[in-house]
């Protein structure tokens, strides 16, 4: 039987930060301006006044400090409050096209391996920034990788869920190796007037390479022991933008057109649901939640991945067992995971299991149990 294997990932980090202060200050200019504009409408009890936001409260419900950003000035702009990223030419590369470059380049190098080796691309990621033709397809060409590519999106779990997609590619023969890319721009939909999101996320860009065990070095990169997608709907955490919105002006520029939660209720589902697909998976596995070295979970709040981990280990988690970048990059959606995985994966020994796991919008759960080679 073919076995896959995860033998490189890459990480794009687009330069520009904004920090708690500098993006509260923002917001409570913009609760300002719209509150002095609104006064006598606020003093006739015919509008609401906003309320100001808080780098303390930011820090102690999310554990987010800072994210980097594609935009930095048009979301500072008490203004405009949204990126500033001017559209391209149909010449040039587009922006996902050229993060997920970035990050596939890092995750081929990781590897050992040049595009030429690659037979598949599949962009994962919670937004396309354009119907067709596929990301993924710009992606291919721009690298030079011969075969097939698609898009998918599920959210916040769209890397693991590519993962799986990438495995089954893999061991089923369809193509030796598969690179599975996130762009994530969550800042360009994401609003930034609202008070009980508007720090959530930031923007990145993950990539991984997905191999055949025997075109990979002894040694080299994680086995994959097994993969587990779980969905269960629901609108707690929705975005209504799409291609049909154009079809009842009525509902144009309109808030459900960006993100929007009601993030405690996410918080209650969905953190018991992800801590019994991770158990149910290493029972079935026959592994022990006591032999887990580490957990890369989703990153979108420090407490949440706390209760999580808690749940699965029966006791609180260290944070070399369970790894937070959400601190410097916030929520980058799919991205989140990797990230942490990217990062926190070197200094694991032969033998070393461990979980990748994303869960959100949908809602959606992806767990991938790996294995250092
Ligand atoms: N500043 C100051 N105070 C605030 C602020 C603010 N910015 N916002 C809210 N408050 C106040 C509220 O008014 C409330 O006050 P009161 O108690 O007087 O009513 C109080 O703080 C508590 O508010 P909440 O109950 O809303 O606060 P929580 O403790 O629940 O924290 C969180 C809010 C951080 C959002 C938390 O609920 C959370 O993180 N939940 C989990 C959410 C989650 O995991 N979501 C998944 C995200 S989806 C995803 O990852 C990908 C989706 C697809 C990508 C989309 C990209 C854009």
């Amino acid at each position: 039987m073919i076995k896959a294997v995860i033998s490189g990932t890459g990480l794009y980090t687009p330069p520009a930060t904004i920090d708690n202060d500098e993006l509260v200050e923002a917001f409570n200019q913009y609760v300002e301006i719209f509150n002095s504009e609104h006064a006598d409408a606020i003093a006739s009890g015919d509008v609401t006044p906003l309320q100001p936001s808080s780098s303390a409260f930011i820090e102690k419900a999310s554990g987010i400090k800072r994210r980097h950003v594609i935009n930095k000035d048009g979301i500072l702009d008490p203004h405009r409050m949204t990126p500033s990223i001017p559209e391209r030419s149909n010449d040039e590369l587009s922006v996902q096209c050229e993060m997920a470059l970035s990050a596939c380049n890092e995750a081929l190098e990781q590897a050992g391996k040049t595009a030429a080796d690659v037979d598949a691309v599949i962009v994962a990621c919670s937004n396309l920034q354009r119907a067709y033709p596929a990301v993924s397809i710009e992606v291919q060409q721009a690298l030079g990788v011969n075969g097939f590519a698609y898009d998918m999106n599920v959210a916040c779990s769209s890397a693991t869920f590519g993962l799986q997609a990438a495995v089954n590619s893999v061991e089923n023969g369809a193509a030796r190796s598969v690179l599975v890319v996130s762009p994530e721009i969550c800042s360009g939909h994401l609003n930034f007037r609202d008070r009980d999101s508007h720090f959530i996320f930031g923007d990145a860009c993950t990539a991984i390479l997905v191999e055949r065990e025997e075109d990979t070095r002894e040694g080299q990169g994680f086995e994959i022991l097994g993969t587990r997608l779980k969905t269960q709907f629901s609108n707690n955490i929705r975005n209504n933008f799409g291609f049909l919105n154009r079809a009842d002006e009525s509902g144009v520029g309109k808030p459900d057109k960006l993100f929007i939660q009601q993030g405690r209720k996410v918080f209650k589902e969905v953190s018991p649901l992800v801590a019994e697909t991770i158990q149910s998976q290493l029972q079935d596995l026959s592994l022990s939640p006591d032999g887990l070295r580490r957990m890369w979970l989703h990153q979108a709040n420090l407490n949440m991945n706390q209760l999580i981990a808690r749940k699965v280990l029966g006791r609180d988690a260290s944070e070399d067992e369970a790894p937070v970048i959400l601190d410097e990059y916030a929520n980058t959606s799919s991205a989140g995971s990797i990230i942490a995985f990217h990062k926190n994966k070197a200094d694991l020994e032969s033998g070393d299991i461990g979980v990748i796991c994303s869960f959100g919008a949908g809602y959606s759960i992806g767990s991938v149990v790996v294995r250092r080679r």
